[in-house]
């Protein structure tokens, strides 16, 4: 007889029930069904028991996820039925085709259509795995392998959440073979590289490799500090299970007993309606989740799926319909250094010209000169170039083996390759930074730029282009410039109609009555950015006080720690700045001094486009979120262009550092608070 208390095993099972339920609402449904503190604690409470009655651990209690004993090897298994591959097609002409070889098939099949009906989904960039449930128990899962033999990976899928244990809604069926892509989300990829890079360890070059390579580890003590998920979408064998007569009713049945499956999977209906799925996953890509390299198109019906039977390993009732590839290899031609506003020299590697992300690369930046030493990137290298999306192409990584002997290093130039000033490189930072300011050209050309822009001064038609033939030919040294230009000197430049020309001296014209944060933004002070410009106009009404104020003077304004209070004091003590601000001022330049006060209901951060990252001490991030919108923010995941404010609390990455890239205003989590208060 065994001596645990009858109260205590049933309480157990009610506890195991319980946290299945969860389980399942959590990952196939998506819908959480209670918060996570309760999951927590009833998961506690089962290992309270299970810890104090051994005998009552099964094996598929959801504590027993990660085992203790490392694996020595990956044991060979074999699949009950071949894991079967896709067959490609990488345009729309090829699908036109492909749907219309399904039809002529069904056809000579007798079972004519007018349109095929297909269920489609994302194709995940991940590892195939293929999973046994005997009586609905979780037995083994294994690697694709070579489609007949994979690896058995049993011991790290039981660590992945969403791996059901046990089959939901008591079904035991005698075996069944459950088929799907283990994946890890682009959050947790991020997260996961920025933490290995910050303790110096190898970091994964994309999250199918993470994936792949998470999967491989003996011991799942790792596996499981890994962030990966699982889609599932095909059945192998199936024993004791009558087989669903279409695509999406298996996926209807998947969800049913466990499985978590695609929320994107969608019935449509014919080419156009696959070419309509494509463009819209295409362009909704960025946002989701997880990676994708294209979609999957699969026959509906289970009876023409036999009646088109397979090709070798391919089924010809599916089809992946693959997006242009987002990496490609390429040579390093050269590596130059650009300058930007601040002065700091971005490495950028001149490429052999190559296809990647729908449009042909002939530049991809490397960030900084830490980064070009960690990636070790020579002249002459082989590398992995990445595009993906609307993001500058950037090299991946380096391919050693193609390195030709002798290949240079990169060297950070001494002097700007612009203007010849001195380049300064302080221990602290990684970046660069040629110390010519205005006196750089390439300085001054961003600087006349963020000057005219549409927060700036807002002044039509003062391009990037136009602004280069102005300080090329020397017609424009400082902002001040620009308002005393003629005519005939806009006119005379080449490719510039005098009616261009006129239109140009017109909007320069009304652009000199402007506000006093817009002017204070315009002059492109180191990390003051619209916010900040707004709490100076504030606070100081006028710019007399502003210039004569003290870094603690400074710091008393919201938004303002010592480094900005260094920032604004610098750049009101530099008498070349003084200079250019009364030559504004004298040229016609002018605003209200004392701005209105903010109206009764105007939000401070009304209109602005907000990102938060790295960990918050003083709130979580939803309650960060919350106040933020409470304050008119929009709050979004990734940093862009179109951001306009970073909040970064501790251990903040690569968002932190893009928005460096990107000249975005970036706030401690104390600024936040400041304003809050
Ligand atoms: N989304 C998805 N990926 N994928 C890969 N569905 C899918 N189906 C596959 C494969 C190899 O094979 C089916 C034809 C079973």
């Amino acid at each position: 007889m065994s001596s645990v208390p009858s109260s205590d095993r049933e309480k157990a099972q009610v506890l195991r029930d319980r946290i299945r339920r969860y389980d399942y609402a959590y990952h196939v449904l998506d819908d959480p069904e209670v918060p996570d503190v309760v999951y927590d604690r009833s998961v506690r409470e089962l290992q309270a028991i299970e810890a104090e009655h051994p005998e009552l651990i099964t094996p598929d209690s959801p504590t027993q996820r990660v085992g203790f004993e490392p694996q020595t090897e990956f044991r060979e298994v074999e699949h009950l039925l071949p894991m079967l591959s896709l067959d490609n097609v990488f345009s729309s002409e090829e699908l036109e085709d492909y749907d219309r070889r399904v039809k002529e098939r069904l056809d000579r099949a007798d079972l004519s259509v007018d349109e095929v009906e297909y269920v489609a989904e994302p194709k995940l960039d991940g590892a195939a795995v293929s999973l046994i449930y005997e009586g609905g128990v979780f037995v083994t899962g294994a690697t694709r392998g070579d489609g007949r033999q994979g690896e058995d990976i049993t011991h790290n899928l039981r660590t992945i959440a969403a791996v059901p244990l046990r089959l939901a809604g008591g079904r035991e069926p005698a075996r069944l073979e459950v088929r799907g892509e283990v994946y890890m989300p682009k959050e947790g990829f991020e997260a996961f590289n920025e933490k290995a890079r910050e303790r110096g360890e190898k970091t994964f070059v994309n999250p199918r490799n993470a994936a792949a390579g998470s999967l491989r580890q003996l011991d799942a003590r790792m596996t499981a500090l890994r962030p990966l998920d699982i889609f599932f979408y095909a059945l192998g064998a199936c024993e004791g299970l009558e087989m669903p007569g279409s695509q999406s009713e298996l996926l209807a049945l998947l969800r049913d007993m466990g499985f978590r499956t695609c929320p994107e999977a969608e019935l449509i209906v014919g080419f156009l309606g696959c070419l309509a799925y494509y463009e819209n996953i295409l362009k909704y890509r960025a946002n989701l989740p997880y990676e994708i390299d294209g979609v999957v198109y699969k026959v509906n019906s289970a009876r023409q799926q036999e009646a088109l039977g397979f090709v070798s390993r391919a089924p010809r009732w599916a089809i992946a319909h693959k997006f242009p590839a987002q990496e490609e290899m390429t040579v390093v031609k050269n590596v130059e250094f650009q300058v930007g506003r601040t002065g700091a020299l971005t490495p950028v590697a001149r490429l052999e010209p190559v296809f990647v992300g729908g449009v042909t690369v002939s530049n991809a930046t490397l960030h900084n000169m830490d980064e070009v030493e960690r990636k070790d990137v020579r002249l002459g290298d082989t590398v992995i170039v990445r595009r993906a999306g609307d993001v500058i192409p950037e090299v991946v990584k380096v391919l050693p083996d193609h390195r030709p002997k002798g290949a240079r290093r990169v060297k950070l130039p001494r002097k700007c390759p612009v203007c010849g000033s001195a380049v300064e490189r302080t221990e602290a930072e990684a970046v660069a930074r040629c110390v010519g300011g205005l006196y750089c050209s390439a300085q001054r050309k961003e600087a006349l730029q963020h000057f005219a822009s549409r927060k700036a001064m807002n002044i039509d038609g003062l391009g990037a282009k136009l602004i280069d033939q102005l300080v090329d030919a020397d017609l424009v040294r400082t902002p001040a410039d620009l308002y005393g230009l003629a005519l005939e000197q806009v006119a005379g430049l080449e490719r510039m109609a005098e009616k261009s020309a006129a239109n140009v001296l017109d909007a320069l014209e009304r652009s000199k009555q402007t506000t006093f944060p817009r002017f204070l933004y315009a002059l492109g002070i180191r990390e003051v950015g619209e916010t900040t410009s707004q709490a100076l106009a504030s606070h100081f009404g006028s710019i007399a006080p502003l210039t004569a104020a003290s870094e603690a003077d400074l710091v008393s304004v919201p938004h303002v720690g010592p480094i900005v209070a260094g920032h604004v004091r610098n750049f009101f003590q530099e008498a070349h700045n003084q200079q250019v601000i009364a030559d504004l001022i004298e040229r016609g330049v002018h605003w209200p001094d004392a701005q209105a006060p903010v109206e009764k209901g105007d939000l401070p951060l009304d209109g602005k486009t907000v990102v938060l990252t790295g960990t918050l001490s003083a709130m979580t991030r939803e309650e960060a979120t919350a106040r933020l919108r409470a304050l008119g923010a929009k709050v979004t995941g990734s940093v862009s262009r179109s951001t306009d404010l970073v909040i970064a609390g501790e251990n903040a990455g690569s968002k932190l550092k893009k928005a460096g890239e990107l000249g975005i205003e970036c706030w401690s989590e104390e600024q936040l608070l400041v304003l809050i208060s």
